[in-house]
């Protein structure tokens, strides 16, 4: 299982590796599309998750149920009736959705195989424990979908959720939905009257267009009223939900897939270090040790360093060029050759002179130690090898990372 929410992670952990392997402008890039698939209103996943908010016994908890069909939240004529929040979710709720649960401290959760991809969080009333409450709205609304903000027809100008919750918390009037319950109690003409009256209330809060649905989610005695259109609005934005999630997957993948290019990764990020290193280190002991010479042995260390820089390519090549550059090779050599005891043999072809010269700067060609060979080949291992595996390891890491974001985007795109 897997969602929005756990490719974006991915990406993210990506970015986090990427320092060294691409340069600054391309990590921007995608840590650009990744913070705005984050800062996006709303819940990142594909299941639409509203919360019902409003004062005590406008019937915030009969409207979750007419929604399920079934009781699922208490209700009752004593008030408070939910003094926990609650939640009713799919019964196979992706993983974001449980976590958002968790950092929301709702532990109250209630499977439901009705409308998959929908959840619904059924908040205590807000003038019992008016902090408490607030804390809760302010905490939920940018990781929800939609608030509904539910009406009765005694309380529904009731001034603390107008001036105390509606007109502070305009920045998100786009997530908000209004609902007039129990209007079985009102004739057509009051339903009216005060339906427009609520409008008008809420435009006076701030809010330019405001949606309100009218219902009667639990009327004594009868079915609910008005429910399908309401149900079948959530239906609507639930495929609008589904686009929206399959727009953020498609934004991750493509930030994922352009990291990937940039950093030559698209054939993958081995470079078969593993079974090349091996006979390098291997010819480098033998340019040593056969007379072949010094320059020699420097310089098949230096041509695999740039064959895997050419491979590797973009920063990460010009950068594993550099740490990796012929002086700096050299350096390593002659300090593997001296931490080992091995003398250079002298070369094959040289005259009088050069055998004097080699003599100078390496002593007698003194028959070998045993154990300087294996030495001096551990030395190019620890200055050496180990340094260009740690540096490519870096860059496969990185590469499975990428890899693990296209991965998460196409079980979210399969779920
Ligand atoms: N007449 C009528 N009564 C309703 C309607 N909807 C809910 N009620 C009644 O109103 C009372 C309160 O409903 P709840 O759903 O518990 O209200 P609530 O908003 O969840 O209340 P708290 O949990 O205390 O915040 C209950 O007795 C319901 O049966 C309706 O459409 N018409
Ligand atoms: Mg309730």
């Amino acid at each position: 299982m897997s969602d929005v929410v756990s490719a974006l992670d991915t990406l993210d952990l990506a970015i986090g590796r990427a320092d060294g392997i691409l340069d600054e402008a391309d990590i921007k890039a995608a840590a650009d599309v990744a913070a705005l698939v984050r800062d996006r209103r709303g819940f990142l996943g594909d299941t639409l998750v509203v919360a019902l908010a409003g004062g005590t016994g406008s019937g915030k908890s009969s409207l979750l149920n007419a929604i399920a069909g079934r009781q699922v939240a208490e209700t009752g004529v004593l008030r408070p009736t939910t003094e926990e929040a609650l939640a009713w979710i799919p019964d196979d709720p992706e993983p974001g959705l449980v976590e958002l649960l968790d950092r929301l401290e709702i532990d109250a959760r209630y499977e439901q195989h009705v409308l998959p991809k929908l959840a619904i969080i059924d908040l205590p009333d807000h003038d019992s424990i008016v902090l408490h409450h607030q804390q809760i709205v302010e905490r939920l609304l940018p990781h929800v979908d939609a608030v509904i903000w539910v009406f009765d027809p005694q309380k529904y100008r009731d001034p603390i959720i107008h001036d105390q919750y509606i007109s502070q918390l305009l920045e998100y009037q786009d997530q908000f939905l209004f609902v007039l319950n129990q209007i079985d109690l009102l004739g057509q003409h009051d339903l009216s009257e005060l339906r427009a009256d609520l409008i008008s209330s809420l435009t006076e809060d701030g809010v330019s267009t405001p949606r309100v649905f009218d219902l009667a989610a639990d009327p004594p005695n009868a079915l609910p009223l008005n429910i399908e259109p309401f149900r079948a609005f959530l239906s609507k934005s639930l495929n609008g939900k589904a686009v929206a999630a399959g727009k953020m997957l498609g934004d991750v993948r493509r930030a994922g897939k352009q990291l990937r290019e940039q950093a030559g990764l698209e054939k993958g990020a081995g470079v078969g270090f593993d079974e090349r290193w091996p006979s390098v280190r291997a010819s480098v002991v033998q340019a040593i040790t056969e007379g072949l010479g010094f320059d020699d042995a420097v310089c098949r260390i230096g041509d695999f360093v740039t064959a895997l820089s050419v491979e590797t390519g973009g920063l990460f090549g010009t950068q594993l060029r550099d740490a990796y550059s012929y002086p700096v090779i050299e350096q390593h050599v002659t300090a593997a050759l001296d931490e080992s005891d091995l003398k250079p043999a002298a070369r094959s072809e040289r005259g009088r002179v050069g055998r004097a010269l080699h003599k100078f700067w390496f002593g007698d060609d003194g028959p070998e130690s045993p154990e300087s060979i294996p030495a001096f080949a551990r030395q190019l291992e620890d200055r050496i090898g180990n340094g260009l595996f740690e540096m490519l390891w870096e860059r496969s890491v990185f590469g499975a990372t990428l890899l693990q974001v296209e991965i998460e985007v196409r079980l979210a795109e399969n779920r």
